[in-house]
């Protein structure tokens, strides 16, 4: 754990390395939180949190809906990007330009020059909602790093190596953390496990977790 030494007011208060390009930003988007929170809140009034079916035919247990250019969507013939949303057929919302600029800050401080996100997959988790270990790799292109942002209830994260079958480590993430996934460890395993009930930090609604997920997808 370092203490961070540069950068703004609301520039990170701690950062740690968990693997050679993985980074947690504790507390990066906390200044930001309510702006994400209501953005978020408008996004859902056009593209609704739904339960998206597995090509295995399960339902995912994370409620989700996206915004930008391009929105990951998976249904019984597999997982893919798509400009529309397949509730409306229309295109996903708008990434909010604070969205844009966090990913891009993070990134920056966790090394990553010029990261600019295309696409925001939204997660949310009610109590008891979790997501298995899995890979990210419906995007194009893997030298470009993966933004998340923790928002509400806290939650463990899992990460593992490149194999299935690799040690996991566990790390709590809080409302406001930020992580960046690039470089070796842009195909690392990770999931998180079910979330426990608790009580709500100030500003956010009871019960969930809401993680962002920022990335360039085309
Ligand atoms: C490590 N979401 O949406 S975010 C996902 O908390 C996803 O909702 C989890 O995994 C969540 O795909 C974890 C942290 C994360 C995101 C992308 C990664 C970790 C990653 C990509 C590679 C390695
Ligand atoms: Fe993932």
């Amino acid at each position: 754990m370092t203490l961070d030494l540069f950068g703004a007011d609301d520039a990170p208060r701690w950062s740690e390395t968990l693997a050679p390009g993985a980074v947690v930003l504790r507390g990066f988007a906390l200044a930001q939180a309510a702006d994400v929170l209501a953005e978020i809140e408008a996004i859902s009034q056009v593209a609704p949190f739904r339960h998206m079916k597995t090509p295995g035919g399960r339902s995912m247990s994370a409620a989700m809906s996206n915004c930008g250019a391009l929105g990951w969507v998976t249904d019984e013939t597999g997982y893919r990007y798509s400009a529309n949303d397949p509730l409306t057929n229309r295109p996903w919302p708008a990434m909010p330009a604070g969205f844009h600029l966090l990913a891009q800050r993070a990134a920056h401080a966790a090394g990553f020059a010029r990261f600019s996100a295309d696409a925001c997959l939204i997660n949310r988790y009610e109590i008891g909602a979790r997501m298995a270990l899995h890979k990210d790799r419906d995007e194009r292109d893997f030298t470009q790093p993966i933004v998340s942002v923790s928002l509400g209830l806290p939650m463990v994260f899992q990460f593992g190596g490149m194999r299935r079958s690799d040690a996991v480590r566990r790390v709590t993430l809080t409302h406001g953390d930020v992580l960046v996934w690039g470089g070796e460890s842009r195909l690392r395993f990770h999931g998180v496990l079910a979330l426990k009930a608790g009580d709500a930090p100030e500003g956010c609604p009871a019960g969930v977790r809401i993680n962002l997920t920022l990335r360039k997808a085309g």
